[in-house]
């Protein structure tokens, strides 16, 4: 036990979800007075969505974690009107949320290329502030990387939902037999044969008690905020975490994902989800998912047989059910099939939920009194 969390800690090092920066904006140049010259504007602070940067990199090239632009020109005789100050960009992922040290949200950049300014630069000396110039903009941003994903992977300890994602996916995550195995989520994807892609998240996994910050805690659970759908993973056969914690059944294991899902955030319990039953390769398989689906059938009555600790306030309401064996490939062309349709269901949904709401915004942003009586149908 002693040697997995040290390899944890080893490993968890490297991955960096969350930085802070100091970042401040160029002070501006001074003006000339004597020939009413313009002193230049400070260069801004901005934060930068690239493709292949991590926050560790940041972390490693700037070990002070300190950002601060160019100072502006000052006015001069050459040059009446002094130069702006340089700019100073950070390159970060994408799915980065920018925060004050207030918790105030700046802004999010999802895609590659967007920009978020920071620090503003301070102003030019000019004859509105006497010829004296500002100073820029001092601050202290977080930025927290929530990974963007289809699917986000949630499971206990052990299920198999890397070898899951391995099966599915080109992803090579390491698997092996003890828990923790999963340190950092990383992003597979599910290729299809007309070349759609779906990404799937592969998250460490939960224990109960994450809430109060058992395990690795809910410190990943913020991954699957972004994630379109859910996808559970349990053993059929359930789960031990050691021999002084009880035994849980799958059905059980359900029921905690569940809870924990909800002590963090029960908006997530709102996602489309899609319970995946793996291990079905093992003797005792068959035997194990009649009473699982008995359960499942009838959530609300079995949960009450359970003690409290154990159960959610809402339950999880699954779109597919699926038994799988992620060793033998049981069960994973159909998993593929049903994944793909759940995600396009849903975007059929939301694009028709994002039409309507258009269309309402429309109506109520053109005046009734331009609609001529001849035209649309008038309200009653
Ligand atoms: N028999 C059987 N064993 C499986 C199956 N899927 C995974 N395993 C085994 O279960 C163990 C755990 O698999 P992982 O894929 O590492 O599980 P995980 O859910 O990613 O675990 P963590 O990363 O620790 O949360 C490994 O020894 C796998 O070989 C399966 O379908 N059948
Ligand atoms: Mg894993």
């Amino acid at each position: 036990m002693v040697w997995i969390s040290r390899a944890c800690l080893r490993k968890y090092g490297n991955f960096v979800d969350n930085i802070r920066l100091y970042v401040r904006g160029g002070s501006g140049g001074m003006g000339l007075p004597r020939l009413g010259g313009n002193g230049g504007n400070g260069g801004d602070v901005c934060v930068v969505a690239k493709k292949g940067t991590t926050l560790k990199q940041i972390k490693d090239k700037h070990p002070n974690k300190r950002f601060i632009a160019g100072v502006g020109s000052n006015s001069c005789i050459h040059a009446l009107r002094g130069a702006k100050g340089e700019d100073t960009q950070v390159f970060t992922p994408t799915g980065i949320s920018v925060t004050t040290d207030g918790g105030r949200i700046l802004g999010e950049l999802n895609c590659e290329g967007d920009r978020l300014l920071v620090a503003r630069g301070g102003h030019g000396g000019s004859l509105h502030s006497g010829f004296l110039p500002s100073k820029g903009q001092t601050r202290q941003i977080r930025l927290d990387l929530k990974l963007i994903a289809d699917l986000g992977l949630v499971g206990f300890p052990n299920a198999g939902k890397s070898s899951l994602l391995t099966a599915l996916s080109h992803a090579k995550p390491k698997i092996a037999s003890y828990p923790f195995t999963t340190l950092r989520p990383e992003i597979g994807k599910i290729m299809y044969d007309d070349h759609k892609q779906v990404s799937v998240a592969d998250l460490p996994g939960l224990i109960e008690g994450a809430h109060v910050n058992k395990g690795m805690g809910h410190k990943f659970l913020k991954h699957v905020e972004r994630t379109k759908q859910l996808m559970f993973v349990v053993d059929v056969c359930g789960f031990q975490l050691a021999s002084n914690t009880p035994f849980r059944s799958a059905f059980e294991t359900v029921l905690l994902l569940t809870k924990e899902l909800e002590l963090y955030k029960e908006e997530l319990l709102d996602k489309p989800a899609i319970l995946v039953i793996n291990k079905m390769d093992l003797p005792e398989a068959q035997g194990q998912l009649r009473e699982l689906e008995a359960h499942l059938e009838n959530q609300e009555e079995s949960s009450h047989i359970f003690p409290e600790d154990v159960t959610p306030k809402t339950l999880m309401r699954f779109m597919h059910i699926v038994p799988v064996s992620a060793t033998t490939g049981l069960g994973l062309p159909l998993l593929k099939s049903l994944i793909r349709q759940s995600l396009e269901e849903q975007d059929v949904i939301e694009t028709e939920g994002q039409r309507s709401e258009k269309l309402l915004k429309l109506r109520r942003e053109v005046p009734t009194s331009s609609i001529p009586s001849w035209g649309f149908p008038q309200p009653t």
